[in-house]
Protein backbone atom coordinates (compact mmCIF):
# COMPACT_ATOMS: atom_id res chain seq x y z
CA UNK A 1 0.00 0.00 0.00
CA UNK A 2 1.23 3.10 -0.90
CA UNK A 3 0.03 6.24 1.61
CA UNK A 4 1.34 9.93 0.72
CA UNK A 5 0.67 13.04 3.62
CA UNK A 6 0.51 16.77 2.23
CA UNK A 7 1.68 18.05 5.06
CA UNK A 8 2.90 21.71 6.63
CA UNK A 9 4.18 21.97 10.35
CA UNK A 10 2.07 22.94 13.17
CA UNK A 11 -0.96 22.60 10.92
CA UNK A 12 -3.96 19.99 11.44
CA UNK A 13 -1.50 17.74 8.98
CA UNK A 14 0.04 17.40 12.41
CA UNK A 15 -3.14 15.22 13.67
CA UNK A 16 -2.52 12.81 10.93
CA UNK A 17 0.96 12.99 10.84
CA UNK A 18 1.45 12.10 14.74
CA UNK A 19 -1.31 9.21 13.88
CA UNK A 20 0.59 7.55 10.95
CA UNK A 21 3.40 7.76 13.45
CA UNK A 22 1.80 5.62 15.99
CA UNK A 23 1.00 3.16 13.95
CA UNK A 24 4.26 2.50 12.41
CA UNK A 25 3.34 2.19 8.82
CA UNK A 26 5.07 3.11 6.00
CA UNK A 27 4.31 6.45 4.18
CA UNK A 28 5.86 9.19 2.35
CA UNK A 29 5.71 12.89 3.65
CA UNK A 30 5.21 15.81 1.15
CA UNK A 31 6.24 19.07 3.18
CA UNK A 32 5.12 22.46 2.02
CA UNK A 33 5.19 25.92 3.47
CA UNK A 34 2.30 27.47 5.12
CA UNK A 35 3.28 31.26 4.22
CA UNK A 36 4.59 30.80 0.47
CA UNK A 37 1.44 30.12 -1.79
CA UNK A 38 2.68 26.57 -2.16
CA UNK A 39 -0.65 25.30 -1.47
CA UNK A 40 -2.15 27.24 -4.26
CA UNK A 41 -0.13 26.06 -7.32
CA UNK A 42 -1.71 24.13 -9.64
CA UNK A 43 -0.48 21.04 -8.81
CA UNK A 44 -1.86 21.01 -5.57
CA UNK A 45 -5.12 22.49 -6.34
CA UNK A 46 -5.35 19.35 -8.40
CA UNK A 47 -4.66 17.12 -4.94
CA UNK A 48 -7.47 19.28 -3.11
CA UNK A 49 -9.25 22.25 -4.62
CA UNK A 50 -9.54 24.04 -1.30
CA UNK A 51 -5.88 24.85 -1.20
CA UNK A 52 -5.39 23.13 2.45
CA UNK A 53 -3.62 20.73 4.54
CA UNK A 54 -3.58 17.81 4.93
CA UNK A 55 -4.28 15.90 1.65
CA UNK A 56 -3.58 11.89 2.16
CA UNK A 57 -3.34 9.69 -0.91
CA UNK A 58 -3.99 6.14 -0.33
CA UNK A 59 -2.58 3.95 -3.51
CA UNK A 60 -3.69 7.54 -5.68
CA UNK A 61 -7.03 7.93 -4.20
CA UNK A 62 -6.95 11.50 -1.86
CA UNK A 63 -9.00 12.17 1.34
CA UNK A 64 -8.80 16.16 2.32
CA UNK A 65 -10.34 16.12 5.74
CA UNK A 66 -8.22 15.17 8.63
CA UNK A 67 -10.59 13.64 10.71
CA UNK A 68 -12.14 11.56 7.89
CA UNK A 69 -8.26 10.22 6.99
CA UNK A 70 -8.32 9.51 11.34
CA UNK A 71 -11.11 7.11 11.24
CA UNK A 72 -10.00 5.57 7.79
CA UNK A 73 -6.33 5.03 8.74
CA UNK A 74 -8.02 3.33 11.82
CA UNK A 75 -10.00 1.28 10.08
CA UNK A 76 -7.11 0.32 7.27
CA UNK A 77 -4.84 -0.79 10.28
CA UNK A 78 -7.00 -2.01 13.12
CA UNK A 79 -4.70 -4.31 14.64
CA UNK A 80 -3.20 -0.98 16.13
CA UNK A 81 -6.22 -0.81 18.23
CA UNK A 82 -6.04 2.61 17.71
CA UNK A 83 -10.10 2.92 16.18
CA UNK A 84 -13.01 2.06 17.93
CA UNK A 85 -15.58 0.53 15.39
CA UNK A 86 -19.36 -0.23 14.89
CA UNK A 87 -20.26 -2.50 17.54
CA UNK A 88 -17.56 -1.30 20.26
CA UNK A 89 -18.90 0.13 23.17
CA UNK A 90 -16.85 3.22 22.74
CA UNK A 91 -18.02 3.59 19.33
CA UNK A 92 -20.09 6.54 20.23
CA UNK A 93 -18.14 8.36 22.26
CA UNK A 94 -14.65 7.88 20.16
CA UNK A 95 -16.85 9.59 17.05
CA UNK A 96 -17.81 12.45 18.91
CA UNK A 97 -15.13 13.31 20.04
CA UNK A 98 -13.46 12.17 16.91
CA UNK A 99 -15.30 15.47 15.37
CA UNK A 100 -15.10 17.39 18.87
CA UNK A 101 -11.52 18.27 17.32
CA UNK A 102 -13.17 20.82 14.63
CA UNK A 103 -15.18 22.75 17.57
CA UNK A 104 -11.60 22.78 19.40
CA UNK A 105 -10.11 23.52 15.53
CA UNK A 106 -12.39 26.06 14.69
CA UNK A 107 -11.50 28.34 17.39
CA UNK A 108 -7.82 27.82 16.83
CA UNK A 109 -7.88 28.67 13.81
CA UNK A 110 -9.82 32.06 14.30
CA UNK A 111 -7.07 32.86 16.59
CA UNK A 112 -4.07 31.86 14.41
CA UNK A 113 -5.63 34.14 11.72
CA UNK A 114 -6.28 36.93 13.96
CA UNK A 115 -2.45 36.77 15.73
CA UNK A 116 -0.34 35.20 12.69
CA UNK A 117 -1.98 36.23 9.19
CA UNK A 118 -3.11 39.46 10.38
CA UNK A 119 -0.28 40.77 11.87
CA UNK A 120 -0.93 44.65 11.04
CA UNK A 121 -2.84 45.56 14.23
CA UNK A 122 -5.50 47.59 12.27
CA UNK A 123 -6.43 44.36 10.13
CA UNK A 124 -7.79 43.08 13.31
CA UNK A 125 -9.83 42.96 16.60
CA UNK A 126 -8.77 42.86 20.09
CA UNK A 127 -12.75 42.13 21.40
CA UNK A 128 -12.89 39.20 18.82
CA UNK A 129 -9.42 37.66 19.71
CA UNK A 130 -10.52 38.10 23.12
CA UNK A 131 -13.88 36.46 22.33
CA UNK A 132 -12.21 33.58 20.43
CA UNK A 133 -9.65 32.71 23.69
CA UNK A 134 -12.91 32.70 26.09
CA UNK A 135 -14.46 30.37 23.55
CA UNK A 136 -11.68 28.32 22.92
CA UNK A 137 -10.73 28.03 26.83
CA UNK A 138 -14.39 26.91 27.75
CA UNK A 139 -14.26 24.19 25.02
CA UNK A 140 -11.14 22.65 26.68
CA UNK A 141 -13.65 22.78 30.10
CA UNK A 142 -15.17 19.60 28.44
CA UNK A 143 -11.92 17.69 28.01
CA UNK A 144 -11.34 18.68 31.30
CA UNK A 145 -14.18 17.44 33.28
CA UNK A 146 -13.79 14.13 31.62
CA UNK A 147 -10.30 13.75 32.56
CA UNK A 148 -11.43 14.75 36.09
CA UNK A 149 -11.73 11.50 37.71
CA UNK A 150 -8.14 10.10 36.61
CA UNK A 151 -8.61 8.91 33.26
CA UNK A 152 -5.65 9.19 30.93
CA UNK A 153 -6.61 9.46 27.79
CA UNK A 154 -10.03 10.36 26.24
CA UNK A 155 -11.46 6.97 25.50
CA UNK A 156 -11.24 4.84 29.19
CA UNK A 157 -9.70 1.76 27.70
CA UNK A 158 -6.79 4.02 26.30
CA UNK A 159 -5.11 5.99 23.73
CA UNK A 160 -6.08 5.77 20.57
CA UNK A 161 -6.83 7.96 17.21
CA UNK A 162 -9.17 10.55 18.29
CA UNK A 163 -6.04 11.56 20.95
CA UNK A 164 -3.98 12.82 17.95
CA UNK A 165 -7.15 14.39 16.63
CA UNK A 166 -7.95 16.93 19.77
CA UNK A 167 -4.66 16.18 21.00
CA UNK A 168 -3.19 18.23 18.62
CA UNK A 169 -6.05 20.79 19.03
CA UNK A 170 -4.78 21.28 22.98
CA UNK A 171 -1.36 21.69 22.22
CA UNK A 172 -2.17 24.21 20.01
CA UNK A 173 -4.38 25.92 22.39
CA UNK A 174 -2.10 26.28 24.68
CA UNK A 175 -0.53 28.97 22.64
CA UNK A 176 -3.40 31.23 23.29
CA UNK A 177 -5.41 29.90 26.53
CA UNK A 178 -3.12 29.85 30.20
CA UNK A 179 -4.03 25.87 31.08
CA UNK A 180 -3.44 27.18 34.98
CA UNK A 181 -6.83 26.19 35.34
CA UNK A 182 -7.53 23.63 33.64
CA UNK A 183 -4.83 20.75 35.59
CA UNK A 184 -6.04 18.02 33.75
CA UNK A 185 -5.82 19.57 30.50
CA UNK A 186 -2.73 20.32 31.17
CA UNK A 187 -1.47 16.51 32.44
CA UNK A 188 -3.29 15.68 29.37
CA UNK A 189 -0.86 17.30 27.34
CA UNK A 190 2.19 16.39 29.01
CA UNK A 191 1.06 12.90 29.05
CA UNK A 192 0.71 13.46 25.11
CA UNK A 193 3.99 15.01 24.54
CA UNK A 194 6.08 12.68 25.98
CA UNK A 195 4.92 10.47 23.12
CA UNK A 196 7.22 9.40 20.72
CA UNK A 197 4.93 9.33 17.77
CA UNK A 198 4.06 12.84 18.88
CA UNK A 199 7.52 13.73 19.41
CA UNK A 200 8.47 12.55 15.89
CA UNK A 201 5.86 14.95 14.31
CA UNK A 202 7.00 17.74 15.48
CA UNK A 203 9.09 20.08 13.11
CA UNK A 204 12.49 20.01 13.00
CA UNK A 205 14.83 22.30 14.61
CA UNK A 206 15.39 24.91 11.27
CA UNK A 207 11.96 24.76 10.08
CA UNK A 208 9.88 27.20 9.56
CA UNK A 209 7.14 27.47 11.66
CA UNK A 210 3.54 28.92 11.88
CA UNK A 211 3.89 29.90 15.73
CA UNK A 212 7.14 32.18 16.17
CA UNK A 213 5.61 32.62 19.72
CA UNK A 214 4.99 29.90 22.57
CA UNK A 215 2.33 32.09 23.71
CA UNK A 216 0.18 34.62 22.22
CA UNK A 217 -1.59 37.63 24.34
CA UNK A 218 -4.40 38.99 23.25
CA UNK A 219 -3.14 42.67 22.37
CA UNK A 220 -4.73 46.02 24.35
CA UNK A 221 -6.90 43.67 26.50
N1 LIG B 1 -11.37 20.59 8.29
C1 LIG B 1 -10.11 20.53 7.57
C2 LIG B 1 -9.41 21.88 7.73
C3 LIG B 1 -8.11 21.95 6.93
C4 LIG B 1 -7.46 23.33 7.08
O1 LIG B 1 -8.15 24.37 7.18
N2 LIG B 1 -6.11 23.36 7.08
C5 LIG B 1 -5.39 24.62 7.22
C6 LIG B 1 -4.14 24.40 8.11
S1 LIG B 1 -4.58 24.00 9.76
C7 LIG B 1 -4.85 25.08 5.89
O2 LIG B 1 -4.48 24.26 5.08
N3 LIG B 1 -4.75 26.38 5.67
C8 LIG B 1 -4.11 26.91 4.51
C9 LIG B 1 -4.94 27.93 3.81
O3 LIG B 1 -6.08 28.18 4.23
O4 LIG B 1 -4.42 28.49 2.86
C10 LIG B 1 -9.28 19.38 8.14
O5 LIG B 1 -9.43 19.10 9.34
O6 LIG B 1 -8.55 18.72 7.39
Amino acid sequence: MEIRLHHVDESRSVRVLWLLEELEVDFELVSYDFFDKSLRTAEYLMLNPAGRVPALEIDGAVMCESGAMIEYLCELFPEAGLGRPPGDPERMEWLDWLHYAETIGQHCANLTQAHVVLYEPWMRSSTQMSLEARRLSKVLERIELLLVDGREYLMETGFSGVDCAVGYGVDLARRFVRLDELPGVAEYLERLCARPAFQAAQPEADARRIYAQDFYEVPDA
